[in-house]
């Protein structure tokens, strides 16, 4: 049943975040600026046939310049909390080493902006703009790049530290390295599957790396954490093979990051599942990488349904059900499912005792049309989020210790390789113009977050 948004509102605790998210090179533009160097994405985009359109990051939103502007557009929908990255190329060109102070004023005045503003700032040290550099000694192959990282931590944390308590390594480490080292269709474009291994240990081997450095230089109250991208499986149907598909598809999809950073060890099988050998383990990995934090990040946009095959596949080329008869989609063509979210949110909880989880994405992407006047009609949005938001309502029923939740994202911005065809803004961006207009979700949003805050300064009095 559909509950009016008072009730909705009234499903979660007085301590509740209310967000939206973004992330630098999405974003930002202004990629030669003030010292910048280049990131594997700019490189990545600027390769014919990489990214849709042959769209790139160089201009993006100009949120590099339109920063004071894009806060005050927060404050009017009413956000505590903002979630953005920052990009490692501003603060180190030659990603270690020499700091560019000016990189480290933008976001110096970005968290000073949005303090004056009351919101909370989320800043999440990669996502997936790797100095070019780096990359040109090995990136994520080369295990040296998780202690540049840990020491780029710590230089940021340094500087921010004393303002932002609330930080996340990575953003969805799945993806840099399965869709970046292993098929390619992220930067840097590698497709080799053992490589993705490879990658993925050495970037979880920088979060453990980073953890302790980040807690030394932030303030007492540091919360730390780390964001995963999570599409949970579900069973096209009840034959033995359909069960035994789920599970190896399960373990490449959502317990190859998870397993390590929870239960100190790789998903047994796993290396079998996807016939490759286990990456380069060293003694003491394991221990790092596991190193207790203090909340987990879901991104969480959609589930994937699984078949069973005669012979068992490989974990990554499970056979999925699409599309899925009578399921509605988004313009990704990712299925509309929030049940997913709560069975998910209660699963970390049972059976990974998650402390404290944040959805930190979650949004959909329609194809959105302004006319020139001062809104944007987006009814497909509102309604995903008011059944997601309830999903996770239904998720702290059941006990799941959610604080807080995210939308996928502030603005329309560059959707990877994507470009800036696929619009997952609560706020419109009218591109040749860098005009912002708040899309009718954004303003279901404002008026969500607002019943909260009444409803809680009315529990205060
Ligand atoms: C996130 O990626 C990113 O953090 C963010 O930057 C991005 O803009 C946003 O989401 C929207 O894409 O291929 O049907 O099996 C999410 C990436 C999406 C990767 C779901 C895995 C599996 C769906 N994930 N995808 S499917």
């Amino acid at each position: 049943k559909t509950l009016t948004d008072v009730e909705l509102a009234r499903q979660f605790p007085a301590t509740f975040l209310w967000g939206a998210a973004t992330a630098s090179y999405q974003i930002e533009g202004a990629t030669r600026e003030d010292g910048r160097s280049l990131s594997v994405w700019d490189e990545f985009a600027a390769t014919p046939g990489k990214v849709a359109g042959g769209d790139t990051g160089d201009i993006a939103l100009d949120h590099y310049h339109l920063m004071p502007e894009d806060v005050k557009l927060m404050k009017q929908i009413g956000l505590d909390a903002y979630r953005f990255s920052i990009a490692w190329p501003r603060i180190l060109p030659d990603g270690r080493g020499k700091v560019n102070e000016k990189g480290l004023d933008f976001y110096d005045r970005l968290v000073d902006t949005l303090l004056a503003h009351n919101i909370r700032p989320f800043a999440t040290l990669y996502h997936w703009d790797l100095p070019l550099t780096l990359h040109q000694q090995g990136g994520w192959l080369n295990r040296d790049t998780a202690y540049a990282f840990a020491d780029y931590a710590e230089i940021v944390v340094k500087r921010l530290g004393d303002r932002v308590a609330d930080w996340t390594t990575h953003n969805e480490p799945w993806c840099a390295a399965y869709l970046g080292y292993g098929i390619g269709i992220h930067a840097p474009g590698l497709k080799d599957r053992q490589s993705a291994l490879v990658a993925g240990h050495h970037l979880l081997l920088s979060h453990g790396l980073a953890v302790p450095c980040i807690r030394a230089h932030s303030g007492a109250t540091a919360q730390v954490g780390i964001s995963l991208n999570f599409t949970p499986a579900y069973p096209a149907d009840d034959s033995p093979e359909t069960q035994r598909d789920l599970a190896r598809y399960d373990a490449f999809s959502t317990r190859w990051f998870l397993d390590p950073l929870y239960r100190g060890s790789y998903p047994e099988h796993l290396f079998e599942a996807l016939e490759l050998t286990p990456p380069p383990i060293q003694p003491g990995d394991m221990e790092i990488i596991a190193t207790p934090i203090e909340f987990l990040g879901i991104n969480n946009y959609s589930r994937a349904v699984v078949i069973g095959q005669p012979t068992p596949p490989l974990a990554d080329q499970c056979q999925m059900l699409s599309p899925v008869p009578g399921a509605c989609y988004t313009d990704m063509a990712w299925e509309i499912y929030p049940q997913a979210l709560t069975d998910l949110l209660v699963r970390l909880h049972h059976e990974y005792h998650v402390p404290a989880l944040y959805v930190t994405e979650n949004g959909a992407a329609f194809a959105d049309t302004w006319n020139g006047d001062d809104c944007v009609e987006d009814a497909g949005r509102t309604d995903y989020l008011r059944r997601y938001i309830q999903a996770g309502a239904r998720a702290i029923e059941q006990g799941a210790p959610l604080r807080g939740y995210f939308t996928w994202s502030l603005m329309d911005n560059f959707e990877w390789a994507e470009g800036y065809s696929k619009r997952f803004g609560i706020i419109y961006i009218d591109y040749p113009t860098q005009r912002r207009i708040i899309k009718d979700s954004g303003r279901w949003y404002a008026n969500l977050i607002s019943d909260f805050h009444a409803m809680t300064q009315q529990q205060a009095e």
